[in-house]
């Protein structure tokens, strides 16, 4: 799309009417832009919603007609709906402009804008980036593929700062986006049924640093690094950092420092964040803040407030001398990974779920030097059992409330139960937050016919 163009015209089509539909809904209706919406099946809820919202809007669902979408001029389309759907193809080949959500919040940010992107920890660091600044005195409006949608975020007076996660479906989709900082944390396999390759997921996430100021990366993570044509870049990593501008670790006085060049910050130990994936994503919010005028010294004092998300690493219970740890978002191997090598000792592992398209011999090394045990449930339990069959012992049942069951017969004091489940939760659960809750649930149960 043309950046100097207004980007909605006469004939727009909405596709999708989840909260993504409806945020887009909602910005066209103040405008007074008359558009339709398509959704192949529409929520009862959401409906409602746009018919007591927007009453002007017409929807049509089912099978789409593609010559609507052929004669659209403007075809605002929903995360979820992949750009290869046949309805948008027949929409670009008619001469529409198709782009999604975050183009059009592009046109309208009226303050400066942060970008978090990458395989994990996004909404993690997102939430600690605006810690971080709410801590430091700013005002920041916070959203976009974490919730809520990025235009449900404008408005007046403006923000100090808009602090977006953005997911590879949305930064397919967006052409002209500026950030005044955009971090893409690490990138591994994810999404891959929907890109086509790692390549194409890679190349996807690198949308995030084409107008940014500032491109903050992993030099940890070569995927990560920005080509020449994107801004200042300040790495961040797990290793001393080589330029006084870079972020990283420091040895000083038996203790890890989070410092920048020469400078220590925070020790590691006062993070109530577990894990040294924790510390770069840490390290990572304090370069995106500096970039935006904040020095790390000051944000880094923020740090140690903040107490996480739940289903991330989230301690659930503590009896019998063991501890159970909720990790359910791991929703792909490099999460599952990052989980385990957060504890000193072995643990043992519920995993399992609706695989990604990884290769799964990947986490050989890191399940045999820590987990103890596994713990297989769901569609993928027989396909895990068989490439880690040879790294440790395994127990395969048919779901959670089994394996939670087991955990605790086999745990030992001293012991940690980790449910990282390194798959999506789509085959059993509606999404990762029930499989976080049930699981929750069941420990809780547990402690109480253990007291
Ligand atoms: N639909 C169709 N045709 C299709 C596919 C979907 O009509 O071919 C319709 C569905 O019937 C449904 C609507 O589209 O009514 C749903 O649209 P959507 O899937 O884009 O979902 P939204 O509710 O708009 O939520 C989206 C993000 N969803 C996805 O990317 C799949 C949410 O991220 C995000 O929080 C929200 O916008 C606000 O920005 C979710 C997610 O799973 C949490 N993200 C992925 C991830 O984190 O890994 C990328
Ligand atoms: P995202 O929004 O990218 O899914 P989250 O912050 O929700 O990221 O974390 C998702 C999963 O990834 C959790 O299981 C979490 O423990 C793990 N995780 C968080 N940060 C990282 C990281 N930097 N590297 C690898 N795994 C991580």
């Amino acid at each position: 799309m043309d950046s100097t163009t207004t980007p909605v015209t006469m004939r727009t089509l909405v596709v999708g009417l989840g909260v993504t539909g409806l945020s887009v809904a909602h910005y066209l209706h103040r405008r007074n832009e008359p558009f339709t919406v398509w959704d192949s099946a529409p929520k009862e809820q959401a409906l409602a919603r746009l018919r007591e919202d927007c009453p002007e809007a017409s929807v049509v669902s089912g099978d789409p007609d593609l010559r609507e979408f052929e004669s659209a001029d403007t075809v605002i389309v929903s995360p979820g709906v992949s750009l290869d759907h046949p309805a948008l193809r027949a929409a670009r080949a008619g001469g529409a402009q198709v782009y999604g959500d975050i183009e059009l919040f592009a046109h309208e940010a009226n303050a400066p804008v942060l970008g978090i992107t990458g395989s994990n920890g996004k909404s993690t660091t997102t939430l600690l980036l605006a810690h971080l600044l709410k801590e430091a005195g700013l005002e920041t409006e916070t959203g976009g593929n974490l919730g809520p949608p990025a235009l449900s975020l404008l408005r007046e007076p403006a923000p100090d700062a808009y602090v977006l996660e953005l997911s590879s479906f949305q930064l397919e989709a967006t052409e002209t986006l500026h950030c005044r900082a955009a971090g893409l944390l690490n990138l591994s396999p994810d999404h891959i049924d929907r890109h086509g390759s790692f390549e194409a997921y890679r190349e996807i996430k690198h949308r995030l640093y084409r107008h940014a100021e500032v491109a903050v990366f992993n030099r940890d993570d070569s995927n990560t690094r920005p080509g020449i044509t994107a801004g200042r870049a300040v790495s961040f990593g797990l290793d001393v950092p080589q330029h006084d501008g870079d972020f990283g670790l420091r040895e000083h006085n038996g203790q890890t420092w989070l410092c920048q060049g020469w400078d220590r910050l925070l020790p590691c130990g006062e993070l109530q964040l577990e894990g040294r994936h924790n510390w770069a994503n840490a390290l990572a919010a304090l370069a995106l803040v500096e970039a935006f005028g904040v020095r790390p010294e000051q944000a880094a004092l923020g740090l140690s407030s903040f107490e996480g998300l739940p289903h991330r690493l989230q301690p659930v219970a503590e009896f019998n001398g063991i501890r159970w740890v909720n990790d359910s978002k791991a929703t792909n191997l490099s999460a599952m990974q990052a989980a385990l090598s957060a504890f000193a000792r072995p643990c043992v592992l519920i995993a399992g779920g609706q695989a990604k398209q990884e290769d799964l011999r990947r986490a050989t090394l890191t399940l045999s030097r820590h987990a103890h045990t596994l713990v297989l449930f769901g569609e993928s339990a027989q396909a895990m059992a068989q490439a880690w069959a040879d790294c440790v012992p395994i127990i395969q049942v048919s779901d959670l409330a089994e394996a939670v069951q087991q955990a605790s017969e086999l745990a030992k004091p001293g012991d940690c139960v980790l449910l990282s489940p390194g798959c999506a939760s789509y085959d059993q659960y509606s999404d990762f937050e029930e499989r976080g809750e049930d699981f929750i649930a069941r420990v809780r149960d547990l402690r109480e016919s253990a007291t």
